[in-house]
């Protein structure tokens, strides 16, 4: 995906309006817009996704503005993305696999929602089908590989965000090799606006302390989708929790800790989904953000 800056022109092709429409609209403000040193409008690829996605403006050609030709915002229904997103992944079918999200997306889903509906249970999915043997482990591996690559093409889309926004960063711990969830984890912080970054999974957890204090983030998220020795975890998690700066906020979540584990961790807040996490996240957003909210206590995100 290309990242040069637009011209109306392009964008008016690929909405299917004229160009003084489009010109008029950078105009009124509804959608963002550079100035070069000439005098001429520039619009960046994330503006013309965001206006496309809260105007419900169609794509007509979606070429015009660097994605694949034939996206289009779809109202199809999140049961049938999930079916037609796990044949695709599971088929090694890239390019049908990142239409789907793509059009989701567009049409105004966020990445928690297409992360908890469309993604997540099309993974569970394939978990039964692995665990009964019924398919080739090759295309569970490939099935991950092309939606890391499609979860990297979205985050293109996403504004670039602020340089004083509040930085979230996070990964997933020793032992655990789950790349998907922290990676949409950074999604949805970036999506709310936040400088997220993933630092990657099996991370020794003093490192992962070490990150905490050389960046000082608001924000320390961890993913969980395996432990092995849950006693070794548990210490392992309470020195580095205990080495935290005292002013970070510790987010947990992920199919390890669905269960009784959780309840021996301290921490700030628990999600069990990615639309909870983005509730923390726009919460937590504002510079206002209240440093009454408690530390270590048990509250789970719902309670936001
Ligand atoms: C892909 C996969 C793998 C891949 C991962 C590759 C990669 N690069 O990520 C690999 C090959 C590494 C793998 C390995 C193993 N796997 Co595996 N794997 C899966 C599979 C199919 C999908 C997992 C996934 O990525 N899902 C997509 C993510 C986005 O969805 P999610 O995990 O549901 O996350 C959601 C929430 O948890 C939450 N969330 C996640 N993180 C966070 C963080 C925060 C802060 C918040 C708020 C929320 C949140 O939001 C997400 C969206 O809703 C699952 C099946 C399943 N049911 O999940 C099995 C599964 C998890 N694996 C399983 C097993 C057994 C293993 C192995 C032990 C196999 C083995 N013998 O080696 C190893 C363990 C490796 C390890 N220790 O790390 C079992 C676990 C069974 C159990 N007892 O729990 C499962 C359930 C398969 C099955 N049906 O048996 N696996």
């Amino acid at each position: 995906m290309k990242a040069e800056k637009l011209t109306p022109k392009k964008v008016a092709m690929a909405i299917g309006v004229s160009e003084s429409s489009m010109k008029r609209w950078c105009d009124r403000g509804l959608i963002d817009f550079q100035t070069t040193a000439g005098g001429h409008r520039r619009l960046s690829r994330p503006s013309v996704v965001d206006f496309v996605r809260t105007s419900k403006h169609s794509l007509i050609r979606s070429e015009m503005i660097g994605l694949p030709s034939g996206i289009r915002p779809s109202e199809r229904d999140v049961n049938s993305a999930r079916q037609d997103f796990l044949a695709s992944i599971v088929e090694g079918n890239e390019d049908l696999a990142n239409q789907i999200i793509l059009e989701l997306f567009l049409s105004g889903q966020s990445v928690a929602e297409i992360g908890d509906d469309v993604i997540s249970p099309a993974f569970q999915e394939i978990g039964i089908q692995w665990e009964l043997g019924s398919i080739e482990i090759y295309r569970e591996r490939r099935a991950c590989e092309i939606t890391l690559k499609i979860l990297a093409e979205l985050r293109q889309l996403l504004p670039t965000p602020d340089a004083n926004a509040p930085m979230a960063i996070g990964g997933a711990p020793e032992r655990d090799s789950f790349s998907l969830p922290t990676n949409l984890v950074e999604m949805v912080f970036r999506e709310a606006g936040w400088r997220a970054q993933s630092l990657g999974s099996q991370l020794p957890f003093n490192t992962l302390a070490a990150a905490a204090i050389e960046n000082r983030p608001r924000l320390f998220w961890l993913s969980v989708s395996a432990i092995s020795d849950e006693e070794e975890f548990l210490e392992s998690f309470e020195r580095f929790r205990s080495s935290l700066p005292a002013d970070t906020f510790l987010t947990v979540g992920g199919r390890a800790l669905q269960g009784v584990t959780r309840q021996k961790m301290q921490y700030s807040a628990f999600g069990d989904n990615l639309r909870q996490l983005d509730s923390l996240a726009n919460t937590l957003k504002s510079p206002a953000y209240p440093p009454t909210v408690p530390r270590f206590g048990t509250a789970a995100i719902t309670n936001y």
